[in-house]
């Protein structure tokens, strides 16, 4: 059927495989997508790492961002990079860094409403993180005539910031997690991956 090829698919930008499989190396919060994940041992390492981040984009262009806040930011990142049931979501586009991108990924309440929480008083200069910064230097900085405001001005609920940081690649939804009905950016993979589901009831004609 049509729909087969929206599940297990890799994106294709910068650091996608071509192929899904197993990685070798993966490191501390990708674990959960070792057994079938879209990006490269390498992309995991270095997704660690605050500054020269991939796509060398610093998440603490307003100063150091706390940990807290921070593992919400990696954990996206490597939903973003690892994830294989991302596929119903997945649209072609023309940028300089990527062929495609993901538009309204419906996130579980949970996940966004977490984010939000413990990132609300870390402080950024932008509601969109994917375009209009200063690339001067070689990363984004604040571009001229903005001010480092905290989150929760600039997103004043949590669903502005899961919708608007990364160009509505998520919606915000309120479904909650583990029913099989929102995609989850955090899973014990102890218990599989909770997307798997989801990208299957929504390629059968779910919504
Ligand atoms: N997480 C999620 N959930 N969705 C995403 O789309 C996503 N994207 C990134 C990281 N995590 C994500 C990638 N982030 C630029 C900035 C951020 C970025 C990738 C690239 C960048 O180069 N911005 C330029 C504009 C480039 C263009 O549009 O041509 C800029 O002007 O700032």
């Amino acid at each position: 059927p049509a729909g087969a090829s929206l599940l297990n698919v890799c994106m294709d930008d910068k650091h996608h495989k071509a192929n899904l499989g197993p990685v070798g190396e993966l490191h501390g919060q990708c674990t959960p997508w070792k057994a079938n994940a879209c990006f490269t041992g390498n992309t995991s390492t270095e997704a660690h790492r605050d500054q020269s981040y991939l796509y060398r984009f610093k998440w603490n262009h307003c100063g150091v961002m706390l940990h807290k806040c921070q593992h919400h930011f990696i954990q996206d990142n490597f939903l973003y990079e690892c994830s294989p049931n991302l596929g119903p979501w997945i649209l072609k586009t023309d940028s300089s860094w990527q062929r495609e991108r993901i538009l309204h990924v419906p996130l579980c309440k949970e996940d966004c409403e977490e984010w939000w929480e413990n990132c609300k008083d870390y402080v950024t200069c932008k509601e969109n993180w994917h375009k209009g910064w200063n690339w001067a230097t070689g990363t984004n900085h604040c571009p001229w005539g903005t001010v480092c405001r905290p989150f929760k001005l600039v997103f004043p609920r949590a669903a502005v910031l899961c919708e608007k940081i990364w160009s509505d690649s998520y919606k915000y939804t309120t479904a909650p997690r583990d029913r099989g009905r929102c995609i989850q950016m955090w899973f014990d993979p102890a218990q599989g991956n909770p997307n798997v589901a989801m990208g299957k009831y929504y390629t059968w004609g779910g919504r």
